[in-house]
């Protein structure tokens, strides 16, 4: 969809900069092989369903980054399981995490009391972890709204790898209600940190929607990935001021904590509004000093690029934790 119009050369440094990065996001990504993996993880589940409710009309479909295009080799594979009967013999997690168990599957987690009960696993006979809920019809939705996003120019792509994978270096990543911050809830962030560079680099989920996400465009702002890739650290490190504002990447702006009467609770201390729920912060899992930690930890990497654009540069910011 991206029309983007590169009319001026960038410096020769930024344009080797970019390189690196794009390899960076390059070494990452999900490979063939992970997505074969993938497939093969689903057509079992099928199989196990099959088996257990042969009468039944259960549809397995795949979320989160396997359909956003932004898996990385360590991603997880999100999966929902729709049952279409009010009926159905399959009502619980639980009832899932012991078919699981029964094909294999190990380190099974069942969290039935989350806002969407899921279960986690790991297949070790295929080198895979998966997150599978039930009749979780929201995720589908905001999965589209990212790859929306994703589409809607070719820098974000690489820049949502790096910082997925950078949460996932410095441990402050974990998947839905574990950890600081999940993928989703970071990659939102970085959605509304091009929502508001100037010119817009994306425009607001609203005004997407209405163009049924995918209008041509001329894109108005030709910064180096690696100038928004550092700016992103900057922002979030230095700018964002986390005790007033909600991220709003539904509005393309930045919503006030007091308007929103989200500035007493203290599960806010940053506030990332779900797209498709405006009464959800998705970074209530992070409490006062995680957030202080992870404000550091953007200090952190904005210092480092700063000084070395470079492959040592992204060597020395991605170091494991
Ligand atoms: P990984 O590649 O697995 O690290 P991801 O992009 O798949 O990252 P997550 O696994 O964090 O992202 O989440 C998968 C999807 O689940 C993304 C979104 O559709 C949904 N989701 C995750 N966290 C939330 C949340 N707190 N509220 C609503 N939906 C969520
Ligand atoms: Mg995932």
């Amino acid at each position: 969809i991206a029309d983007t119009v590169k009319e001026e050369v960038l410096p020769q440094d930024e344009q080797d900069f970019d390189i690196e990065l794009q390899k960076f996001a390059a070494s990452v990504e999900a490979t063939e092989g992970h997505k074969q993996r993938r497939i093969a993880l689903l057509s079992k589940l099928s199989r196990v369903l099959q088996t257990n409710f042969p009468e039944e009309d259960i549809e397995l479909t795949t979320f989160g980054s396997t359909e956003s295009n932004l898996a990385l080799r360590r991603s997880d594979v999100d999966i929902c399981i729709q049952t279409h009967s009010r009926t159905s013999k399959l009502q619980t997690t639980c009832q899932l995490a012991r078919l699981l168990h029964e094909e294999g599957l190990v380190n099974i987690v069942c969290i039935p009391r989350a806002r969407v009960p899921i279960v986690k696993a790991w297949d070790p006979s295929l080198g895979i972890a998966c997150d599978i809920n039930l009749n979780n019809s929201l995720a589908k939705t905001n999965t589209a709204m990212i790859k929306a996003c994703v589409e809607y120019d070719a820098r974000i792509r690489p820049m949502a790898l790096l910082i997925k994978h950078w949460a996932k270096c410095r441990k402050f990543n974990g998947t839905k209600g574990k950890g600081v911050l999940s993928s989703y809830t970071i990659t939102c962030m970085l959605l509304n940190y091009l929502q508001l560079t100037d010119p817009p680099i994306l425009p607001s989920m609203v005004a997407l929607q209405q163009n049924d996400y995918c209008k041509p465009k001329v894109q108005l702002n030709e910064k180096s990935i690696g100038s928004l890739f550092i700016g992103f650290f900057e922002y979030y490190g230095y700018r964002f001021e986390y005790e007033s504002y909600v991220i709003s990447v539904k509005q393309g702006y930045l919503l006030s904590k007091k308007t929103k009467v989200w500035d007493s609770d203290q599960n806010n201390i940053l506030c990332v509004e779900e797209p498709f729920n405006n009464m959800r912060n998705l970074a209530n899992t992070a409490n006062e000093m995680e957030v202080m930690g992870l404000r550091l930890e953007f200090q952190r990497a904005y210092q480092i690029l700063k000084r070395s654009r470079d492959h040592a540069g992204l060597v020395e910011t991605f170091r494991e934790f």
